[in-house]
């Protein structure tokens, strides 16, 4: 049972690694798809679980060598030892390194994800109760993305991640993020490209990613914001420069900003 069981595990686990979207049992991050989650992965992976695990390795050696040193039937002489400088010392100061040898890697990581470079293309994603609006500012497109419900799902679309209008952004190029809400708190992340900013009523927060391979990347609303919090996907696919551009083409007709229909109506009356 036990060999079976850890047969379906590792079956599982590559798959679910490699994947751009949650899975079923998944184990640790979902696959990076930009520097910023390769760092925050490296991070988790070679700084805090090793960590972690000696801690804990650590503290249960010393919990299980108590009982055992010290009990009862051995120890009939409880020792009235209150105070040890040394030892004060060491367990204030070894701790107080770690978490110095922690907050250096984990700035640094901070740091690069709250500096943002030149942009190449910058989009601007509201949260509403409870779907997302996405604008793209500089090619005048605005548009609603709402998740696809179960029965009008196509096959190899995932459940509850599937959106309507999804997100499209070149490979390799530096995407800004302007994130706000119009109603509730909400959050824009995208899980494979490290990126999680909430989306707050009245205040824009900005954030930005670059992904390294193309492909359909799924994230959620990461924000308790209502009794659909968990039905307003993100979308977003990560195309060619080329199919970007043919994208754009398209959306500049089908998403037109409804300004810019007024704007033309008005030049046509005056012509
Ligand atoms: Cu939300």
């Amino acid at each position: 049972m036990i060999k079976k069981l850890f047969c379906t595990f590792l079956s599982i686990l590559p798959s679910s690694l490699l994947a751009n979207e949650p899975k079923d049992w998944q184990l640790g991050f979902q696959k990076s798809a930009s520097k910023s989650m390769s760092d925050i992965v490296w991070f988790h992976d070679y700084m805090l679980l090793p960590i972690i695990t000696g801690i804990t390795a650590f503290v249960l050696f010393l919990l299980i060598y108590t009982c055992i040193r010290y009990r009862a039937s051995k120890n009939q002489v409880a020792s009235t030892t209150s105070h040890n400088t040394f030892i004060e010392v060491i367990w204030t100061l070894v701790p107080c390194l770690i978490l110095i040898v922690m907050a250096v890697p984990s700035f640094k990581v901070l740091y690069s994800q709250d500096t943002i470079p030149k942009a190449d293309v910058t989009i601007k994603a509201i949260g509403y109760q409870w779907y997302w609006g996405y604008e793209y500012p500089d090619e005048n497109i605005i548009f609603d993305s709402y998740m696809i419900e179960d029965k009008d799902l196509k096959e190899n679309q995932p459940r509850l991640l599937t959106v309507d209008n999804e997100v499209y952004v070149p490979v390799n190029k530096v995407i800004k993020v302007m994130i706000t809400a119009n109603d509730v708190l909400h959050a824009w992340a995208l899980p494979s490209f490290g990126v999680k900013r909430d989306a707050v009523p009245g205040r824009i927060n900005e954030t930005w990613f670059k992904a390294e391979r193309t492909g359909t990347f799924y994230g959620q609303c990461s924000e308790l914001c209502g009794i659909k919090h968990a039905f307003m996907p993100i979308t977003v696919n990560v195309v060619t420069e080329k199919e970007y551009n043919e994208w754009l083409e398209s959306a500049k007709v089908k998403f037109a900003k409804d300004e810019l229909k007024t704007i033309k109506k008005i030049v046509k009356k005056i012509n």
